[in-house]
């Protein structure tokens, strides 16, 4: 593979390979704001970013698969359609994966806690899209029940034998405008940027990064879920008793929606404080449009919790599953606590479903090192 053409990156960004091309902001970068710049954005790819020439007369995206009359969109077509903004939050199945490992080593590349990312997405609903095509949201109960629509992008990768990364969603998810899946042309009000999928990529809010194919070439809608590797061999959710030896892919499904995650990102894995008020902030999100109903911290290892303050925009107080919030972004925390001797700090979050975390890595442990949500701890040492 050629990576000869890489886009340049910001110097801030923690490198966690190179080739392919994967780095996460500090942690600090991610409570700056509630939108993640593009530039402290985490960067997740499996191959050489591609590049893609002649995005006016020439790129398009070719629909087939089993509809009567395939289509091919150019960017003009795209943009047509109503174009729609959508705060959503894009956390990598993997993040956290690194404080997994510590437990019993894990496949994959390691990540701190910032593989994740809250940006507003702009783009037509591929609901509207594939509205073109003739299939609504009831015509994929009827006609087309049980249908997934396939996403093949523009890159190569070794995964797939120098094939395409492609991903798969489930038709009654792709056809329905609540679920607001987008076909984004736009990052933060910026057409989007190579490393994020330059010129459209999909951004399946509420699921697994993965699930957001970058570099959009083709759209299938196919009988059965996608075949692909990320698909099949990736991604999915294994209990801690499956290893390389005994592992049975087929045993188990794509991970799709994404659980409850809570991470503080004011304090590094060990901090050094002098005795006094200390910031306590991160991040909360949870997976399929669930809010966050509350985030809970200890200052004493998990003897007493205190209740953090969440928001979202600043100055307007968050209000879980309200009209007013955005339901497929994070929600930021805070609380100021006194901290007089060492000890360790933790934050968990409850989702509007009332699910919450699992106290302990242990228990979630699995060989590819996904969906790390259990409480996140840091080490306070107090200097007097
Ligand atoms: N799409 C393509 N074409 N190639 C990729 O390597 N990586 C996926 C997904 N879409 C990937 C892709 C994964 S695993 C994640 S977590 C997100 O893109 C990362 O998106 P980002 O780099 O914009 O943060
Ligand atoms: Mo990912």
């Amino acid at each position: 593979s050629d990576y000869s053409t890489e886009p340049s990156r910001h110097p801030c960004l923690q490198i966690n390979s190179k080739e392919p091309f994967n780095a996460e902001p500090p942690r600090s970068a991610l409570i700056s704001s509630y939108l993640t710049l593009s530039d402290f954005f985490y960067k997740r790819n499996h191959g050489p970013v591609p590049i893609v020439y002649d995005i006016e007369s020439r790129y398009c995206v070719s629909i087939s698969g089993l509809v009567d009359n395939p289509k091919q969109l150019f960017m003009d077509d795209i943009r047509k359609l109503p174009k729609y903004n959508v705060t959503a939050t894009l956390q990598c199945a993997g993040n956290r994966r690194t404080a997994m490992s510590k437990t019993k080593t894990v496949k994959g590349v390691g990540w701190d806690v910032s593989a994740i990312g809250n940006a507003v997405w702009g783009g037509a609903k591929l609901a509207d899209v594939l509205e073109l095509l003739g299939i609504s949201k009831l015509t994929a109960i009827t006609k087309f029940n049980g249908k997934h629509v396939e996403f093949v992008s523009v890159d190569k990768c070794k995964e797939e034998n120098g094939g395409p990364y492609k991903a798969s969603i489930p038709l009654i998810q792709a056809t329905n405008p609540e679920a607001d899946v987008l076909l984004a042309y736009e990052m933060n009000g910026e057409p989007l940027t190579r490393d994020h999928g330059y010129p459209l990529r999909v951004v399946v809010p509420g699921v697994i990064g993965a699930r957001s194919v970058k570099w959009l070439e083709a759209i299938n809608i196919i009988a059965e879920e996608c075949q692909g590797f990320f698909m099949q061999k990736d991604y999915k959710m294994f209990p801690p008793s499956v290893n390389w030896d005994n592992i049975n892919w087929s045993t188990r499904r794509p991970q799709m929606d994404f659980p409850v995650q809570c991470v503080i990102c004011s304090l590094d894995d060990v901090s050094i404080i002098k005795p006094g008020k200390v910031k306590i902030s991160g991040y909360a999100a949870s997976g399929g449009g669930r809010g966050i109903e509350r985030v809970d911290v200890s200052i004493d290892g998990g003897k007493s919790w205190i209740e953090a303050s969440r928001f979202q925009k600043s100055g307007i107080p968050y209000i879980t599953d309200d009209d007013n919030s955005d339901k497929w972004a994070w929600v930021l925390f805070e609380v100021t606590a006194d901290i007089l001797h060492s000890t360790e700090v933790i934050a968990k979050a409850v989702d509007s479903a009332a699910n919450i975390q699992p106290e302990k890595v242990e228990d979630i442990w699995n060989l590819r090192g996904i969906l790390n949500t259990s409480w996140h701890r840091v080490q306070v040492q107090v200097a007097h």
